[in-house]
């Protein structure tokens, strides 16, 4: 089974994640991961930071000559801001005095539950690592898992559904890889065009008037054989653990599989999946995919679609009431450095957290130390498959 950590704050001096329990023998390309971290850099809506930064992974352990070995990856980010911020972020107690408190949480973030919980009485001990920096080292990390599963034929892309009121269609004829290209030049990684200029239309809107903006994003994986996860006990569900996963990412509110919510409106008849079989692939087939490709916390073999809701971001540049934690006087929230609207930005998020959840299944299910152990695996579950 794989595991992972991050560890790192906001404006601290790097980003760290440490991954246990990847097989050896897995061609890793670095440039892969660096490549999702520009992905997560971009998007129509982002706040000055991403000028600051240039998010690039250095390999501290765990892969040698381009491939895995089995020993734990470590995987570190720089942030570049932090020479702008060493004295206000440093580990040393004389530069204590250097820093100005943040005393006036903003409602939303983390900051009001986090002081209270931990006894603080300065915010930026909270929303430094409550940031929603930290999903960098989770992108560095699902773009690692990705290749774990990609000599498999799997393969995934997060794309935006809606932002704010505008939602976008999807086109359904478009195979994963267009879907992915064609996002993949958008400045709101939509696939409608109409939509696009609705979004940015309303991402400047909310910029002028101090605003912020939340969507929806999805993700779909495309190659799954059926089977990943288990019914037998809650906790190897892995529709429970993608939920569990997305859930776990900053300002996440919602995540449904397939038609979700809407599920529970329709009748029995109107919604599952009819079964069918073709004799010729030596495969059953499914007339429809309303689960989302998931049934009793499984893969069906169908493309998994996964849903999310975002909350609008909660550093106002025209900030709420709020109430002083020292003083306890009313006041407006704090304003920090902030997005407009990161939507675009956490497509790619939520597409590296399914695909570290996807790989950490399929390492489970054809567990094995090395490639060539799980392809063994792989290949011999492919053949039962065909033959049942
Ligand atoms: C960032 C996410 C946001 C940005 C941050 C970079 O973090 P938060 O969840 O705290 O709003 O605002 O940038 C800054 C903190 C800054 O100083 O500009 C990210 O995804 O990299």
């Amino acid at each position: 089974m794989l595991r992972f950590l991050t560890a790192g704050e906001s404006h601290g001096p790097e980003l760290v994640a440490v991954i246990e329990g990847a097989p050896a023998g897995f061609d890793i390309d670095v440039a892969r991961i660096n490549h999702d971290l520009a992905r997560r850099q971009k998007g129509y809506g982002r706040g000055g930071r991403m000028a600051i930064e240039h998010d690039e992974v250095r390999v501290v352990s765990g892969i040698r000559f381009g491939r895995t070995t089995g020993s734990p990856v470590t995987l570190i980010v720089e942030n570049r801001d932090f020479k702008n911020w060493e004295k206000r972020m440093s580990a040393d107690p004389r530069d204590r005095g250097e820093a100005k408190a943040v005393t006036r949480p903003r409602p939303g973030h983390a900051d009001l539950a986090g002081v209270l919980k931990y006894n603080l009485d300065d915010i930026r001990d909270v929303l430094e690592r409550a940031s929603a920096r930290e999903t960098t080292a989770r992108v560095a990390v699902g773009a690692f898992a990705k290749q774990l599963v990609a000599p498999f034929g799997v393969s995934l892309v997060g794309y935006v559904a809606g932002i704010g009121a505008t939602e976008a269609r999807v086109p359904s004829d478009l195979t994963i890889d267009e879907l992915a290209r064609v996002t993949e030049v958008s400045p709101v990684r939509v696939a409608d065009a109409e939509a696009e200029q609705a979004m940015i239309a309303e991402i400047d809107e909310c910029k002028k008037s101090g605003d912020t903006l939340g969507g929806i994003v999805e993700v779909l994986v495309a190659g799954l054989p059926p089977g990943l996860g288990s019914h037998v006990q809650w906790d190897r569900k892995l529709d429970g653990r993608i939920a569990h996963a997305l859930m776990s990412v900053q300002a996440v509110k919602g995540v449904e599989f397939g038609m979700g919510f809407g599920a529970a409106r329709v009748r029995g008849s109107q919604l599952h999946d009819e079964i069918g079989y073709d004799s010729a692939a030596r495969r059953f087939t499914r007339h429809s995919n309303n689960s989302g490709g998931t049934e009793g916390g499984m893969t069906t073999g169908e493309p998994l679609l996964a849903r999310v809701a975002f909350k609008p971001l909660s550093t106002l540049m025209r900030p709420l009431k709020s109430a002083d934690i020292r003083s306890k006087a009313e006041a407006a929230g704090t304003i920090e450095r902030s997005d407009v609207c990161a939507i675009p930005a956490a497509a790619v998020i939520a597409e590296a957290v399914v695909a570290y959840e996807v790989a950490n299944a399929f390492i489970e299910k054809f567990g094995g130390d090395s490639l060539a152990e799980i392809t063994r695996n792989y290949t011999g579950y492919v053949e039962q498959l065909r033959n049942y």
